[in-house]
């Protein structure tokens, strides 16, 4: 899973990609303005837990991978536009994290010359509607030439949708509004659109305006956030600094400035519920491991998560939740009460399964 860090010049995407990452960008490299992408493990508490009572030679957190994207530049008209570069990086992200600048700074001047939240907000969101627009025509016309010619069913079931998807983005609504089926979904991903991705709003605050992010948070609230979007506030700066320190040092320095949680943690949440996913585990002598699957699959599916063999060769899986083993304290006294349990493959994975492919 790749998730994608916009927003306009100098609002903090950086100081953002660096305090998940834990990585330090040069300042040299950062004054490029090119993309820089790392994959970070998914911090999980459960899997500490079951590394720590198993003991195995290798822990595996699931993981997800960021990048930082610029590249949106003043056009000639004196409009926000995006490069061609930053289109071609953004167009495989699976979720967006848009961060918004709400800090002053008088050494590195907001680009529109103030800071303004919905202004801000609404100028990315119309770039992004009108290059799927154009796309979207582009297409239509060509897929009506085509079935002129053709009378291909795939082609005729398609036009509906993305004639829909048209009508959407020309009354200036994000597709990701659209409530879209599991199948739609999968038939515009060939288009890499981006209105259809989820979105994750990132509010950027100074360390100093701490009393200030719920009245920004409302604010948003109120201007009805479409579906499939969801907000999270972090401090740029000071986290990032944070981000540097040990980790027992920079739950001090939290504490002290009144952050409730980290915006790794914050975003990691909110990305996982955007996107419907969960983990399920698998433990053992060797290896105790976190995967990331959607919501809704089942035993079998989340198998060929393991292996391809698995998906293929599955007869049955062995689970236990992770609260009912912990609980139990051992597999056998889990299987005692009844709470190990073998299922087929139609068993609907939850969140926490500790799961063990029995295969052919
Ligand atoms: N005071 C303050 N400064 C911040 C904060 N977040 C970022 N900055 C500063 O703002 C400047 C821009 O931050 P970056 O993270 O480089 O922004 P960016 O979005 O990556 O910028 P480009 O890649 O150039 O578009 C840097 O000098 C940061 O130190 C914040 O929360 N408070
Ligand atoms: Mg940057």
């Amino acid at each position: 899973m790749q998730i994608g860090i916009v927003g306009l010049p100098f609002c903090g995407k950086s100081a953002l990609f660096q305090t998940i990452t834990k990585t330090h960008l040069d300042p040299g490299v950062i004054a490029k303005g090119e993309f820089h992408q790392s994959v970070i493990k998914v911090p999980d508490k459960r899997l500490d837990e079951l590394t720590a009572i198993f003991n195995p030679k290798k822990k595996v957190n699931a993981a997800i991978e960021f990048v930082d994207v610029a590249g949106l530049q003043k056009g000639d008209s004196g409009s926000a536009q995006f490069t061609t570069n930053f289109l071609s990086r953004v167009k495989t992200n699976d979720a967006l994290v848009q961060v918004v600048r709400l800090f002053e700074n008088e050494l590195v001047p907001h680009p529109e010359g103030s800071i303004n939240m919905m202004r801000d907000l609404n100028t990315f969101e119309t770039e992004f509607i009108i290059s799927d627009l154009a796309l979207l025509e582009n297409r239509i016309d060509k897929i009506k030439k085509q079935i002129l010619k053709t009378q291909d069913d795939n082609l005729k079931r398609e036009l509906p949708l993305l004639e829909k998807c048209y009508e959407t983005l020309q009354e200036e609504k994000p597709l990701r509004s659209l409530h879209l089926t599991r199948d739609e979904l999968k038939l515009l991903k060939t288009y890499q659109l981006l209105t259809v991705k989820p979105m994750l709003i990132a509010l950027n605050f100074d360390e100093t305006q701490g009393k200030e992010t719920e009245k920004y948070l409302e604010q948003l609230v109120k201007s009805k956030l479409d579906t499939n979007t969801k907000v999270i506030v972090f401090f740029g700066k000071i986290e990032q600094e944070m981000s540097e320190l040990p980790e027992e040092d920079a739950a001090v320095f939290m504490k002290e400035y009144g952050i409730k949680e980290s915006a790794l943690n914050s975003l990691i949440r909110e990305a996982y519920d955007l996107l419907g996913l969960q983990s399920f585990f698998t433990v053992g002598e060797d290896e105790c491991r976190a995967w990331t699957i959607r919501k809704g699959m089942n035993a079998q599916e989340a198998a060929g998560e393991i292996h391809t063999d698995f998906f293929n060769k599955f007869i049955r899986a062995e689970v236990v939740h992770y609260t009912d083993f912990i609980t139990a304290g051992s597999f056998a006294k889990a299987k005692e009460i009844g709470n190990w349990r073998l299922e087929g493959r139609d068993y609907i994975v939850n969140d926490g399964d500790i799961i063990s492919v029995r295969h052919s």
